[in-house]
């Protein structure tokens, strides 16, 4: 597998020249994406790519991120699920439209909320499938949702949507605290629950941070059902290693820290990548013959304040100035007091 950020306009090119996937079952040769996001920041748009709205901070027309297969693969859509695989990947994504029917006026009786159980619905649908195709081990989920850090039922969305998550993580009976794959929960714009994937064969290694409570045991204060998440996880296909960082923030111990300062918060941020990092090359299961290093990874940044941007990039020149490449993405956090969230992509050869 490749992986690539690129200006969306390049995108809506290269979807002009290609077939578009409608049929159910369609095989593609190499060097064909095995999956493609587009973040923007406006409506839909008529292409294959999972569209994510958020909105790029530096290529104007929106951003691609790209996952090349590189071996032959198949493409399944399946109504919301969109999927494809190799031989060792696959990489699934599932839109879920109409998340915000909750906040109408007269819901508030319910006792479930519209996004708990979307997101329930959304995460057993995923699971289904990877068991059906055996890709059985989650490495990394995206999740995007809308209105994150609003509150409905009394709730915020983010401690609605770890409910629904958590439930369908036991139902499956799947690890729903340690071991649970590498993960990150963003807002967005629009109505639609976005939540994307990667699955293998074999089972990862799920990474912690000692200076942060793992997430799957915090205290009930950030909502009554923990989030299901590892800080990293690390796999072995037979030609690469794969190394995928959840979203990482200002967080020591269960506690936000440096709240209001995006600085501080951007400098504990890479306090934590720092140390996912230097845990995920201790490990000695994972038999690196190379240590990992800002020099292999992909940034994907997330900025709650748009204006804010020039000030995270200068921490990012001063921590990891040979990262491969850095995307900028205005986002939500989950927590209404982060400021910035940085997730890490590595894929090497082994
Ligand atoms: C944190 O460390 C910040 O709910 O899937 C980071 C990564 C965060 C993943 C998730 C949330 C998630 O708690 C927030």
């Amino acid at each position: 597998m490749e992986f690539s950020f690129a200006p969306a306009h390049a995108q809506a090119e290269q979807a002009a020249h290609k077939h578009r996937i409608h049929p159910q079952h369609i095989t593609h040769t190499p060097h064909y994406p095995i999956g493609e996001v587009l973040f923007h920041g406006y409506g839909r748009q008529h292409t294959d790519a999972v569209q994510v709205q958020a909105a790029s901070l530096d290529s104007q027309g929106g951003l691609v991120e790209r996952w090349l297969s590189d071996e032959a693969m198949t493409a399944v859509v399946n109504g919301d699920m969109r999927y494809a695989f190799n031989h060792d990947v696959l990489f699934g994504a599932i839109d879920v439209a109409d998340t915000l029917r909750d906040i109408k006026p007269g819901d508030e009786q319910e006792q479930t909320s519209v996004l708990q159980s979307a997101t329930q619905t959304a995460y057993e649908h995923i699971f289904a499938v990877l068991d059906a195709q055996r890709f059985t081990h989650l490495l990394r989920i995206w999740n995007y949702l809308p209105q994150i850090n609003t509150e409905t039922f009394g709730l915020e969305r983010y401690r609605q949507f770890n409910i629904g998550r958590q439930e369908a993580f036991l139902k499956a009976g799947r690890a729903a605290f340690k071991g649970a794959p590498a993960a990150c929960a963003l807002g967005s714009q629009g109505e639609h629950l976005v939540i994307y994937f990667i699955a293998a064969r074999n089972e990862p290694i799920a990474i912690e941070n000692p200076r942060q409570v793992s997430a799957y045991h915090y205290p009930t204060q950030y909502g009554p059902k923990a989030p299901t998440f590892s800080r990293a996880s690390l796999t072995h296909t037979a030609s690469q290693s794969l190394f995928f960082i959840s979203g990482t923030a200002s967080i020591i111990g269960h506690e936000s820290v440096h709240v209001g300062d995006v600085t501080a918060q951007t400098q504990e941020t890479f306090n934590n990548l720092d140390v996912v990092i230097a845990n995920a090359n201790a490990n000695t299961v994972t038999q690196a013959k190379q240590p990992w290093s800002y020099a292999d990874l992909y940034l994907k940044v997330y900025v709650r304040h748009a204006q804010e941007l020039d000030l995270i990039k200068t921490v990012i020149a001063q921590r990891a100035p040979q990262v491969l490449a850095v995307a900028y993405l205005q986002a939500d956090i989950c927590r209404d007091d982060l400021l910035v969230e940085i997730e890490a992509t590595g894929i090497r050869d082994n």
